[in-house]
């Protein structure tokens, strides 16, 4: 078990309020909170050791290069990554997944095939668009099911001799289906495919190992995981980075420069150009630590009994509907009132002090899919609480008293 008032007493937000009542935070798929610890560790950096690294000869610039370089060898350590130039830091999921989109221009051709899923969020579609339009490769879809998950007999066909690339994420962001990702690194390797897993919305609530998986890729964002925002790491194959051409030109990712050729550095400098986000790097490290310390099993199992509790509770008002029912999911609740807009509802529920997202969740095909505008989304972290969904419920209630 967790000890929920030793770790609420972590996050300083959570005593604030919000429109005169105690903040319910229920966003967390968009945004964790921050541990006091991490906080710590973002002023110390900056009251005591703020320097650029890599670059320096000084003391403080050596001190923050060799804390930048511990982040790295602690979040190495959390994905199980083989070799700590395997880990590329980037702004997030977004820039990562770009970052790959962008290297395979070079390594795909007309004729080719991209595989995505239909439980993408933009960030995982739009990237792969791109690379289509560049080079004439074909994207090609798995749909999903009335349940929220991927359509297993469809994409067991889809994929051929000419797919090269498939991305599909681990966790959806709008429904929290945990998608079949062994099922699918499998399939890929039969045809010898890539693939690209984006762990955004899994990392904060399960532990990947990527070499467990074999999988190519794995993209995820601090601020989802008590992290600052603004600081990511994109997890790639040594065989991959190496072949990937850079994706930014700048300082600290040459080897040599003169006007008429540039050599480049080794990894994982060639893929970090320019001073990259140091203090939310070191404070990436930091958070994992935190996280680590109460441990994942814990979380997973905690969230799993919060869901389950938000899921009977929600059912109980008539008219609501849950999108997403798939048996393996995280903490998400997708949910529609009959008749009334999901923006409406969220505005209501903010007045009395809790914090949901509402609209498409930058996933608007699986928005077209169950042809509605969107959702409410209530995303449960390890630290919130049932009182906490019963204050939801409640307001919901109230929400959809007011509107009717
Ligand atoms: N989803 C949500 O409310 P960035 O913005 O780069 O840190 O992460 C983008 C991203 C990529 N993939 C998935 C599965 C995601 O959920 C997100 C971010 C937030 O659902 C903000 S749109």
């Amino acid at each position: 078990m967790i000890d929920i008032d030793k770790i609420r007493k972590d996050f300083p937000i959570l005593s604030r309020k919000v429109n005169g009542k105690p903040l319910v935070y229920f966003d967390n798929a968009a945004t964790s909170q921050t541990p006091q610890q991490v906080i710590d560790v973002i002023v110390d950096y900056y009251q005591n050791y703020n320097a650029n690294i890599h670059r320096g000869v000084h003391s403080l610039s050596q001190e923050a290069t060799d804390a930048y370089e511990e982040a790295r060898e602690k979040i190495r350590a959390h994905f199980n990554v083989k070799h700590k130039e395997e880990i590329i830091f980037t702004a997030g999921t977004t820039h990562g997944i770009n970052l790959v989109a962008n290297g395979f221009s070079s390594l795909i051709k007309k004729g080719d095939e991209v595989l995505v899923s239909a439980l993408e969020h933009h960030s995982n579609i739009v990237p792969w668009q791109m690379l289509c339009e560049r080079t004439g490769a074909k994207l090609k879809v798995i749909p999903m099911t009335q349940e929220g998950e991927l359509d297993k007999l469809a994409f067991a066909e889809l994929f051929t001799e000419k797919t090269k690339l498939v991305f599909v994420n681990h966790v959806s962001n709008a429904l929290g289906t945990i998608n079949p990702i062994k099922e699918i690194i499998a399939k890929a390797k039969e045809v010898g495919a890539a693939v690209l897993l984006d762990g955004a919305q899994a990392a904060p609530h399960i532990k990947a190992d990527v070499q467990v998986l074999d999988v190519d890729f794995y993209v995820v964002s601090a601020h989802k995981m008590c992290g600052p925002t603004g600081v990511g790491i994109l997890y790639g194959k040594k065989d991959w980075l190496e072949k990937l051409p850079p994706y930014q030109g700048g300082g600290e990712m040459i080897d040599q420069v003169t006007f008429e050729k540039t050599t480049y550095a080794g990894l994982p400098h060639k893929f970090e150009a320019g001073t990259p986000n140091i203090c939310g790097g070191i404070a990436f490290g930091v958070a994992l630590d935190y996280m680590n310390e109460i441990g994942f099993d814990k979380i997973a199992a905690y969230e799993h009994e919060l869901l389950v509790y938000g899921t009977q509770e929600l059912l109980k008002i008539e008219g609501l509907r849950i999108y997403g029912t798939s048996a393996e999911k995280t903490a998400v609740i997708s949910f529609n009132i009959e008749g009334l807009h999901p923006y409406d509802i969220g505005t209501i529920v903010d007045k009395l002090g809790v914090a949901v997202r509402t609209g498409h969740h930058c996933a608007q095909p699986i928005m077209d899919y169950y042809k509605i505008p969107g959702t409410v989304r209530a995303s449960f972290s390890f630290y919130n609480t049932k009182e906490e969904i019963d204050v939801l419920v409640e307001s919901v209630k109230k929400a959809k008293m007011m509107l009717s």
